[in-house]
């Protein structure tokens, strides 16, 4: 199958490879770090997810790209990829709030490149942390899948968005009740969504949404332990 040209260049870039404590352990390519084949040896790196909500509380969604090498047209949470082994988003030593601040970069870095929202917008002190997920999925793809400890991160501002057609095909705000209707009834309208974002949603979104206010004025603390 040939690859879209774009996104294989990205495939090069360099992903922060890390044991199951989340300690950095060495760095790879994105290409070796999301084939099956060494995800299936235990290769493990570090990724973030972006829940970003408007004034309103609704959360934006983003679907995938066709272009996209890995889960492609998939409806998912508003912004995800990698920090990269490079200055100011790999930590110098192992250090959670380090790893927050290399991680927050990275965040600013493809909010701009996927959704075009500009570097500035949204400021660092604006991106609130929660928790960080554990997650592993190879049976969506014979190919490629994803492992990775996911720093997810949550932000309430209303943004400007021209996403980038060659990651985004769609975007769209939503309740939480919407959410539920939307994945109740994706057999009946065909929408597919990111094993990670279902996992997450289950698991621990609806609980976040409730408590939204809070995690925005910075109530509820950081949680050291990885889920
Ligand atoms: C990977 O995101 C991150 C998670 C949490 C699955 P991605 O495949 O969108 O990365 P990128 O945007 O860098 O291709
Ligand atoms: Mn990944």
């Amino acid at each position: 199958m040939t690859l879209d040209k774009t996104q294989e260049q990205f495939l090069e870039e360099q992903c922060i490879v890390v044991d199951m404590q989340d300690k950095k352990i060495g760095a790879d390519s994105k290409r070796t770090c999301h084939k099956n084949v060494n995800i299936k040896k235990g290769l493990l790196h570090r990724a973030f997810s972006v829940f970003l909500f408007n004034s309103d509380g609704k959360l934006l969604l983003q679907q995938r790209a066709a272009e996209k090498i890995t889960f492609p047209n998939v409806w998912t949470n508003s912004c995800c990829s990698h920090p990269l082994s490079i200055d100011g988003e790999v930590e110098s030593k192992d250090d959670l709030a380090e790893k927050i601040e290399g991680v927050k970069t990275a965040a600013i870095r493809k909010l701009s490149h996927e959704l075009g929202i500009k570097e500035g917008t949204i400021a660092r002190k604006d991106f609130h942390f929660l928790t960080r997920i554990y997650y592993r999925s190879t049976e969506d793809h014979p190919e490629w899948g994803e492992h990775e400890i996911d720093y997810i991160l949550f932000v309430r501002q209303n943004v400007e968005i021209s996403a980038a057609p060659n990651e985004v095909k769609a975007v769209r705000y939503v309740t939480a009740s919407e959410l539920r209707d939307q994945l109740a009834d994706r057999e009946k309208t065909g929408e597919t969504f990111s094993p990670w974002v279902q996992l997450i949603i289950e698991r621990f979104l609806y609980s976040w949404m409730e408590k939204l206010d809070d995690i925005i004025a910075g109530k509820c603390g950081i949680d050291e332990t990885i889920h």
